[in-house]
């Protein structure tokens, strides 16, 4: 553990979830006590409420990472936050400390949507109330709004170079980061856009990273084995799988923690990472999820425990999605997907099916459309990607309202029909352009392969689908 006092604040994250706990808090830990050095205590932001925030402040930061499944570590407290802040009550100090000289680096894991990207344009969504709101000069709400108004302010105060390090699933996520920081910057009255996009432009970069953990959300009950086994109760603890990965662009403006000594891979070749990524693990992911969810099926491991799902599965990452993309140097395709479903089977985890259909509007299109549209370039069927894009639509279409967690929810619902068969639920769902553009959506191909699959999901459930896949 690092000595309790003596870090120093070298990195502001925003998004203290879950996952940056389990995941960057410990590779930062690891490569601080790797080389003795205490220059890389985070400043912790909490988005959307303050909970974590409010968990972490009385335990001084520190937290309990509690691995689950084959090759689990023992406990381990976490010793690299060095203050949790709630950037919802407090914007004004995350700018401050966004702006702060001892601060090198801004990382963040603020998920698909919290990036307000407007899917039709790619860039900024100027139209988010939110957005609007920062850009209108209040107390920044968003981490875009964020991250530009201490980059602004590090800028009048003649403050050093910054790196801003997304690590999100999101394809190019360094270089879109940029894109939205600058479209921030550059809505602003010209007077503060011009000096503030030319000092951005000179001093500060964007790498682009691969993050991959899988955490879910902590139960009452995980907090309840933590207790037992460290004999304190820790509100803040986090369970993960043991396994955990970081591919790092190198493009930092300045000085960084050296995270390779903790495991972290730098690359060069950081898009063939995470278009891997996306598109077996996370794409696999969300198949098991909604068919998880349309047959009764509580956790991820026990939807991959069904026959039928888990070679679905392996035939859409080597059928659909292997053939779409470029492996990098170093990962063998058959060996990464067969660990990745050996990762999904962790009985121990407890990953719902719940937690990983959230947000499907955001997700989907970077998982399998970009396999589907990649496959049907080529002339071939996305048979398998085309299922879970399905499983997806029947997600949408038999859950309640309330239930349906998703920053589109009420638009989705709003374009469902009355009447919610195979022939009427896939046309409709395809006309929401956020998500389906006007060429995916008019291709028979694509539309056949979904009522196919559709129908088989809402008539014929388990059954159905295991006749249907596996006589395949
Ligand atoms: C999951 C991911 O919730 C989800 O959408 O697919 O959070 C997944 O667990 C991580 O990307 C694994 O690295």
């Amino acid at each position: 553990m690092l000595a309790a006092g003596t870090l120093r604040p070298g990195i502001v994250h925003l998004g203290l979830g879950a996952f940056a706990r389990a995941h960057t808090a410990v590779f930062t830990e690891k490569a601080m006590l790797a080389t003795g050095s205490s220059d890389w205590g985070i400043v912790g932001v909490t988005q959307r409420s303050d909970t974590v925030a409010r968990q972490l402040e009385p335990q001084d930061g520190l937290f309990t990472v509690a691995e689950r499944g084959s090759g689990a570590a023992p406990l381990h407290v976490v010793s690299s936050i060095m203050e949790a802040i709630s950037g919802r009550d407090h914007p004004e100090t995350v700018v401050d400390r966004i702006a702060a000289g001892a601060t090198q680096v801004v990382t963040l894991t603020v998920t698909e949507k919290g990036y307000r990207i407007d899917p039709h344009t790619g860039s900024l969504n100027t139209a988010d109330p939110q957005v609007q709101s920062d850009l209108a000069g209040n107390p920044p709400q968003t981490a875009i709004g964020q991250i530009t108004r201490g980059i602004q302010q590090r800028s009048r105060k003649g403050g050093g170079p910054l790196t801003v390090v997304s690590c999100d699933n999101l394809p190019g996520n360094g270089e879109l980061t940029r894109t939205l920081v600058r479209a921030f910057a550059a809505a602003l009255p010209a007077a503060e856009s011009g000096p503030l996009l030319a000092w951005l432009d000179a001093n500060v970069t964007f790498p682009s990273t691969m993050v991959d953990r899988m955490v879910p959300a902590t139960t009452s009950g995980d907090l309840d084995a933590v207790e037992h086994e460290l004999g304190l109760r820790d509100e803040a603890a986090v369970v993960a799988e043991p396994f955990m990965q970081w591919v790092i662009e190198d493009n930092f403006a300045g000085d960084r923690p050296a995270w390779e000594e903790a495991g972290a891979l730098f690359s060069t070749d950081v898009a063939a990472w995470e278009a891997a990524k996306l598109r077996l693990l996370n794409a696999s992911h969300s198949m098991l999820a909604y068919l998880g969810l349309a047959t009764g099926k509580e956790t991820i491991s026990d939807a991959v425990g069904e026959d039928a799902f888990r070679k679905a599965c392996g035939r859409m990452m080597a059928e659909d999605a292997l053939p779409t993309i470029s492996l990098p140097a170093g990962l063998d395709g058959g060996t990464y997907c067969a660990q990745v479903l050996e990762r999904f089977a962790n009985p121990a985890l407890g990953h719902t099916t719940a937690k990983v259909s959230s947000d499907g509007s955001q997700k989907i299109g970077l998982r399998l459309l970009t396999t589907v549209r990649a496959s049907l370039e080529a002339g071939r069927e996305p048979r398998w990607a085309a299922l879970a894009v399905a499983a997806w639509m029947h997600h949408v279409a038999t859950t309640p309202a309330a239930g349906l967690n998703d920053p589109l929810a009420a638009e989705l619902r709003a374009a469902l029909p009355a009447e919610r068969s195979a022939a009427s639920v896939v046309p409709t769902l395809l006309g929401v352009r956020s998500i389906f553009d006007a060429g995916l959506a008019a291709n028979t191909t694509f539309t056949h392969l979904l009522t196919h699959w559709y129908r088989i999901i809402d008539t014929d459930g388990l059954d159905g689908l295991r006749k249907e896949i596996t006589h395949d």
